[in-house]
């Protein structure tokens, strides 16, 4: 039987040679096509990082197997030493207790490794929340942390160390146990009570939150999402955004605006989503054609842009980006607004410069951003016409047109 099996393992090597060797010749020939091409340039092509990639892949693949390959001969040596010993009339190997010491190995391993991970990892997390309500999303997060992270130590520790106390032995009979219902009750309501806490603080904090109901003095401004890029609408003097009405959309009205809505003469472009600190941003987020999401990570913000279903995030930034640049000791740091929905192709590329200003910075800034209504439009749409027949207030938007 245990020749058979050898046999068997040849044939495995046989395939898995034969599986190395094809590899080693694929990579031999990438390189010699390269070299027939005469790529020497430092960039190269995107087939070649392509090959170069799967390059990579195929040796972490053989570094598997190879390592797999290894515990199983490991495995067939101690069982032919095994079975010798065993025919000799010896003891043989003690598997029980080879088992207790492998479970005992990972436990610690494993353990360092998590230790590695939130160390090194960790370290990675976004700094401090840029906006009033981040905290809040913040204390969530380590509440969770903690706690799963107490559970995770508790369990692993008593399975892999009962595994290794209570090691099969000649010196004792394992005990059964049927059922018990205090056991069964503890590991119902513990988990029970700890998972309500945690739902029930996030309902409230999501639910404060989440809080966007317009209140006189919120600064609304608009980001509509589109195939790929970001559209921004900042509104004039009057601090009111215009209607939007998709069927109106055409090459130079692009978001639709309505422009029998006074409100929207003045409304303004901008490039890059400046804000002013300390102020109640209310977010107004419109999608063109499918689901985006506006991702602001520094202010721990995000929802979903929905075609046809306008939706809306308030919230109060409360670091400049000059601040952060001095607390993240990074000259060229800036905050960013990206798509967190894989949205299509360009999905990667969809995000815009955000600049939390100060009041008069802001001031300094939104005085020099564009109209929307731009001359060719205001042609297309014959604005011409209204003036002939109501003039007051013609002459009203004009005022706000020259802001
Ligand atoms: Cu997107």
């Amino acid at each position: 039987m245990g020749f058979k099996t050898l046999i068997n393992s040849k044939k495995t090597l046989a395939l898995f040679a034969a599986f190395s060797l094809l590899g080693t010749n694929m990579l031999m020939a990438q390189q010699q096509a390269a070299v027939a091409q005469g790529n020497s340039t430092p960039t190269p092509p995107d087939s070649m990082a392509n090959s170069a990639m799967w390059t990579g892949v195929a040796y972490y693949v053989l570094i598997f197997l190879v390592g797999c390959f290894c515990i199983a001969i490991l495995g067939k040596i101690l069982k032919v030493y095994d079975l010798t010993q065993k025919m000799q009339g010896k003891k043989g190997i003690n598997w029980n207790g080879v088992m207790g010491i492998v479970c005992m190995v990972f436990l610690v391993v494993g353990m360092y490794g998590a230790y590695w991970s939130l160390t090194v990892q960790g370290s990675m997390t976004l700094p401090e929340a840029a906006s009033a309500h981040g905290g809040a999303i913040d204390d969530m997060f380590a509440l969770t942390a903690v706690l799963t992270l107490i559970v995770f130590v508790l369990t692993q520790c008593l399975l892999f160390g009962f595994a290794f106390f209570y090691r099969g032995s000649d010196k004792r009979k394992a005990y059964f146990l049927p059922h018990n219902n205090t056991i069964e009750k503890v590991w119902t309501i513990i988990p029970a009570v700890v998972l309500t806490i945690l739902v029930v603080f996030g309902f409230f904090t999501w639910q404060k939150v989440t809080d966007s109901t317009e209140v006189k003095g919120d600064m609304n401004i608009e980001v509509t999402g589109h195939q790929f890029a970001w559209e921004l609408r900042y509104p004039g003097r009057d601090g009111k955004l215009g209607k939007i009405n998709y069927t109106l959309t055409t090459a130079l009205n692009k978001l639709g605006i309505d422009y029998k809505d006074r409100n929207s003469f003045d409304d303004l472009q901008a490039d890059t989503l400046v804000l002013p600190v300390y102020k109640s941003i209310r977010i107004n987020i419109r999608s063109q054609d499918v689901i985006h999401s506006v991702y602001l990570p520094y202010f721990r913000v995000q929802l979903n842009a929905v075609p046809g279903l306008p939706t809306f995030f308030k919230f109060v930034p409360t670091i400049t980006t000059a601040e952060m640049r001095r607390k993240t000791d990074n000259p060229n740091f800036e905050y960013l607004l990206y798509c967190n929905k894989i949205c299509g192709g360009i999905h990667y590329n969809m995000q815009k410069v955000v600049r939390v200003v100060s009041q008069a910075e802001y001031q300094d800034w939104i005085a020099k951003q564009k109209p929307y209504l731009t001359d060719p439009l205001k042609k297309e749409l014959k604005l011409a016409e209204v003036k002939s027949t109501n003039p007051a207030k013609v002459a009203a938007n004009r005022l706000a047109l020259n802001n």
